[in-house]
């Protein structure tokens, strides 16, 4: 039987009892400071470090989006300035946790980042089979779409904290289903088709909903590992519906399934050498993204550095191709011919892109402080031709590349205008191709009215100042203790609405305020207590069409 990570490190815990005394040997100086804990409190430690710290710091500690929190590292700072940095944060992009963690539970995490990390098991096909649950086998599925619900603009919206999804008809804003998913579900793309949409949990749940019923139904589930957060389907023609890939963080590795059931096909390791020759335990897997033109995924693979194009023509003899490019790759877009692929590397402030049609590295653009797309925002500048843009987490601009080397080549992957944000702490731009604004967040913004409003551009003139919205009031919700960060915004299916998520805390009423596109007036709320926590939203054709 499978234990899940936490089980398994509760298990190694209490047979290991307290903390390493190794650790504190690795610096004598300060090892007086480190506070030995039982394994309960191990326990509860490492479960807050999974669910709050793992993704910016990873399982081992060695840093990406933030710093290494090895003991080498933490017994230095000592235990007093670790509690401040994890209540307050820093200026350099660490949030707050006052908000989140008690007093008691900051004091314990201080503690348990000044221990050597435990070492996750791993993750193979012996486990993935066992987890793998095909619950309707595609011949007993619908042969035709059972409810009148017009799928291309249905949402699927990640409901964070309480590991599910909300399924809401788009013309409706009504809710059509809600669905169970992984722990701390993180994303959702679609399948070529538009019929299946796929979850990923940060757990590793992956969960296969089908549309075509009269409710979204679950058909199929697979634990592709321990952590996860990004999953891609199969889009080239012959192939659609056909594979899907996750990536997990831990172990490192990414998987292809069949894309009706779920069946693992192939486990890839991704642990290797960096971009500086240098052996990693750790590289995760960060966002993929599915070719057009060829039969291949774009897998950007985190602590390496490394950009793997994986042509999925023949599952048993796989061919990659690796581009090295900058450490640490994270999120990223098609330009808008969707034959360049723009990654951020954000701890190395670049954009890398790859050219998906030579297999190559077409530029690494250097940018403000860590750069954070999303999927970027695609739009022809007044001035400089076909633009992608990006928001930063730490700067408070936005950055427009050049993306049209053939009429434009002078400003083909130069950073042709900044635009100034309303803050840093911005996670996502977006536009579409029938609107003429580009949205801005910065839902991580330390100023409660940066997090809770928004920027909007003309891109018709981008000389005129923008609009900054407070897309939070807007939502009327009731006065609470954590910040109703407005996150996100997803276009419905013909571009003329933009959604945001008011993501306030687990406890608290959460919200979607939907605005007019052409107006920047507020058009509809939707409110539900079942919608705790929105964050990400997936708009059935925009996801499936990639466009933004
Ligand atoms: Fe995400 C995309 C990883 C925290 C909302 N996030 C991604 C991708 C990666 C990633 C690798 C690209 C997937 C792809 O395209 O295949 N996210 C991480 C983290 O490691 C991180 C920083 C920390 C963690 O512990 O998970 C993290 N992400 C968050 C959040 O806290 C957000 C804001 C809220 C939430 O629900 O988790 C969040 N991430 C999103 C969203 C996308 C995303 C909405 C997809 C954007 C899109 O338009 O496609």
């Amino acid at each position: 039987m499978n234990k899940p990570y936490f089980a398994a490190s509760v298990l190694a815990m209490s047979v290991a009892g307290v903390f390493n005394i190794a650790s504190a040997a690795e610096s004598p100086a300060a090892a007086t400071e480190v506070v030995a804990l039982t394994a309960e409190q191990k326990a509860t430690a490492s479960k807050i470090y999974f669910e709050r710290c793992a993704g910016c710091h990873g399982i081992l500690r060695k840093g990406a989006t933030g710093k290494n929190l090895e003991p080498v590292n933490t017994l230095k700072i000592g235990h007093a300035r670790l509690e401040k940095i994890v209540s307050y944060g820093t200026e350099g992009g660490m949030v707050n946790f006052d908000d989140i963690l008690s007093k008691e539970e900051i004091s314990l995490m201080a503690s348990y980042i000044q221990q050597t990390p435990d070492t996750p098991p791993e993750w193979g096909m012996k486990d993935m089979l066992n987890s793998w649950k095909l619950v309707i086998k595609p011949e007993d599925r619908p042969k035709k779409p059972q409810s009148k619900v017009n799928l291309k603009n249905v949402f699927s919206v990640t409901l964070r904290d309480s590991g599910e999804v909300a399924l809401i008809d788009g013309d409706t804003k009504k809710i059509w289903g809600i669905v169970k998913t992984g722990y701390a579900v993180h994303i959702s793309r679609l399948s070529a088709s538009g019929r299946y949409v796929y979850v990923i949990g940060r757990d590793g749940k992956l969960d296969l909903i089908d549309l075509w019923y009269e409710t979204p139904t679950v058909v199929a589930t697979l634990k592709v590992g321990i952590e996860a957060r990004s999953v891609e389907t199969s889009k080239f023609k012959g192939y659609e519906d056909k594979y899907a890939i996750a990536g997990s963080y831990w172990p490192p590795q990414y998987v292809i399934t069949e894309g009706d059931t779920l069946k693992p096909l192939k486990i890839v390791s991704t642990r290797g050498m960096t971009v500086d020759g240098e052996y990693h335990p750790e590289p995760r897997v960060a966002s993929i993204v599915a070719t057009l033109g060829k039969p291949e995924w774009v897998v950007n693979i985190k602590e390496t550095g490394m950009i793997r194009l994986v042509d999925y023509s023949d599952i048993k003899n796989l061919k990659e191709t690796t581009i090295e490019s900058a450490k640490f790759l994270h999120d990223g877009g098609w330009d808008s011919t969707k034959r360049y692929f723009l990654v951020a590397a954000n701890a190395s402030n670049k954009v890398a892109v790859v050219d998906t049609k030579t297999g190559k590295l077409a530029a690494l653009v250097d940018t403000k402080a860590k750069p954070h797309p999303g999927r970027g925002a695609n739009f022809v500048h007044p001035k400089f031709g076909p633009v992608w843009a990006t928001s930063h987490l730490g700067a408070d601009v936005i950055t427009l590349i050049g993306t049209d080397p053939a009429k434009h080549p002078k400003q083909a992957w130069k950073v042709v205008q900044e635009l100034k944000n309303h803050g840093s702490g911005s996670l996502f731009v977006k536009t579409h191709p029938k609107s003429h604004h580009l949205y801005a967040d910065s839902p991580l913004n330390p100023e409660t009215e940066n997090a809770e409003s928004v920027t909007v551009y003309d891109i018709r003139n981008l000389d005129q100042p923008p609009v900054v919205i407070n897309v939070a009031r807007m939502a009327d919700l009731p006065e609470g203790k954590a910040v109703k960060r407005v996150v996100q915004a997803e276009y419905n299916a013909d571009g003329t609405e933009v959604w945001y998520s008011i993501w306030a805390g687990k406890t608290e009423p959460s919200a979607i305020v939907v605005l007019d596109d052409k107006t920047l007036k507020m058009k509809a709320v939707i409110k539900d207590p079942k919608l705790i926590t929105p964050t990400g939203k997936f708009n059935v054709y925009n996801t499936q069409h990639d466009i933004y």
